[in-house]
């Protein structure tokens, strides 16, 4: 049996007043166990803070991106071991904004996910298609690309030490979504493409969905038999929304 996760992104938003209010309300609220995993992914600059703040509770943390080199002259970068060394167990490689926004093709996405696993983190591998992509046929054959990128470079057996999130991209802070139907076809093609190298691996490894979860459409998201529960944007950043969502999974 796979364990849901919830993981927040919280991208670029936040500051330690805010931080501090969301975690506490979350934290407060969450009384009883949750059945899924939680995790906050808050900006670099603040995973210091909240480390504090989830320190000993149900809420683990995560970093959205990571360098793809250990340590040395690489202005602005972060290091793997700098994000463990601040307490975090997860960390976030391939996001479509980095894919997107910053050029950041597979094979870069690859080398990140690989320094992650040097330091013992936990990648959060995303993959999802462009719009247009979706609309010439192409979905499976660009995650599949995507998926591939990593598992040439790292193996089938580094997912077992990983999650992977399907996140169309035009989903993506859109408010569309995609339907539960839609998603649950692109994890089991997910699924599937790593049973054709490993079917263990492909059944134990956690595949979350992004893009415009919300507390009113995450459990039927949820439900679905090869989503095992959600990267969560927006929504991540309202304590209800994001406790709602937890509860989802
Ligand atoms: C997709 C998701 C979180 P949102 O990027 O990774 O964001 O829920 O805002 O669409």
């Amino acid at each position: 049996m796979r364990q849901p996760m919830v993981a927040g992104n919280w991208k670029m938003n936040g500051s330690r007043e805010a931080n501090e209010a969301l975690v506490k309300e979350v934290l407060g609220a969450l009384t009883s166990p949750a059945k899924a995993e939680i995790v906050v992914c808050p900006p670099y600059v603040y995973l210091p803070q909240v480390a504090a703040l989830v320190d000993g509770s149900a809420i683990g943390l995560g970093a959205q991106d990571v360098s793809d080199q250990d340590a040395g002259a690489y202005t602005g970068e972060v290091s793997g071991s700098m994000l463990r060394d601040v307490g975090c167990a997860y960390v976030i490689v391939g996001h479509s904004e980095r894919r997107s926004l910053y050029a950041e093709d597979d094979d870069f996405t690859a080398r990140k996910f690989a320094a992650a696993r040097r330091h013992g983190l936990k990648p959060i591998l995303c993959v999802g298609e462009l719009l247009e992509e979706r609309e010439s046929g192409v979905t499976e054959q660009v995650v599949a690309r995507q998926l591939d990128a990593v598992l040439d470079l790292e193996g089938v057996e580094s997912l077992k030490d990983a999650v992977i999130a399907y996140e169309p991209v035009w989903a993506i802070g859109t408010g569309k979504t995609a339907t539960p139907e839609q998603a649950q076809a692109v994890h089991a093609f997910i699924r599937s493409r790593v049973a054709e190298r490993d079917a263990g691996v492909a059944d134990g490894v956690r595949i979350l969905y992004g893009g415009s979860v919300k507390a009113d459409n995450a459990a039927e998201l949820f439900s679905q038999p090869d989503i095992d529960g959600g990267l969560i944007g927006g929504a991540s950043l309202k304590a209800a929304d994001f406790l709602a969502i937890c509860r989802a999974a």
